[in-house]
């Protein structure tokens, strides 16, 4: 039996519900709304201590941490191979997931939370914010809660996010154009492309000035590609109640305009 605990379809959720659907595994699905705090209470730090979703407990024996999930998954479950299948490709597809976590989604998600958070905690006291930041685990996210929630990061780290993310764009676009094939690796589709995918997938809402058909045709092409594909309408078409529930459209141009010259 596998039970996966998420959120909406974005970001590190969306990596691992993208491997799930490609592969075509059944599971029971559990969300966890991150806009109400419920990854921070105690039912759910008992199953990952660091208070952060995606999770799944396979035949409970519990994992966190998406990237890995992701091979776990690929490799447990049948369905179409998600990595390739010799170890030097292994090996390319893991220095792009790496580079995901440690480059391209910090980067990314600073940007996003110094640009949303203020609007997902304004019916709260701040007493009551206290209270939720009181039970964050990880020190860590503690902070990122409490600064992009009141006066946020200041204009000099929101610029060096924004460089990074335009350092990213350009970095796929040229892999892309110099392999001339159609996913990052080369002619398979793997977790590489998910794990960019995942974070990418928003970026035509707050990037169009960096991605676009004109300066990164490579990448728009390779975007378009995924979102033809079956499992990615899949993952993308779970349940998004943070959509429903949090209204942050009406504020993208706050996000394009972070850090921005
Ligand atoms: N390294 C972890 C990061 C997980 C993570 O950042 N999850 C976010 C959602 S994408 C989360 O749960 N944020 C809520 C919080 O930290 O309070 C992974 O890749 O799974």
């Amino acid at each position: 039996m596998l039970d996966v605990y998420h959120a909406e379809p974005g970001a590190n959720t969306l990596k691992v519900l993208l491997a799930l659907k490609e592969k075509g595994v059944d599971f029971n699905s559990h969300y966890v709304a991150l806009n109400k705090f419920e990854q921070h209470e105690e039912w759910f730090k008992k199953i990952n201590p660091n208070g952060q979703v995606p999770v799944i407990v396979h035949d409970g024996k519990v994992i966190n941490e998406s990237t890995v999930i992701n091979e776990y998954v690929d490799a447990v479950f049948e369905g179409p191979a998600l990595r390739p299948a010799d170890e030097y490709g292994k090996a390319m597809m893991r220095i792009w997931t790496k580079w995901v976590d440690e480059y391209f989604c910090p980067a990314l998600s600073y940007l996003a939370w110094n640009w949303m958070i203020k609007s997902l905690v304004k019916d709260l006291t701040p007493e009551e914010f206290e209270a939720k930041l009181q039970k964050i685990p990880l020190k860590e996210q503690q902070d990122k809660w409490r600064i992009t929630a009141t006066e946020g990061y200041p204009e000099e780290r929101l610029k060096e996010w924004r460089r990074q993310v335009e350092t990213s764009v350009t970095k796929i676009d040229s892999a892309l154009r110099e392999h001339g094939k159609d996913w990052i690796l080369g002619d398979q589709f793997t977790l590489a492309d998910i794990s960019v995918f995942a974070m990418a997938h928003p970026m035509p809402m707050g990037y169009q000035d960096i991605m676009n058909e004109e300066d990164t045709p490579h990448l728009m092409a390779w975007y378009n590609r995924m979102m033809e594909r079956d499992g990615t309408n899949a993952a993308l078409t779970m349940p998004n109640k943070m959509r429903e529930e949090v209204k942050l459209d009406d504020r993208v141009d706050v996000l394009s305009k972070q850090g921005k010259e």
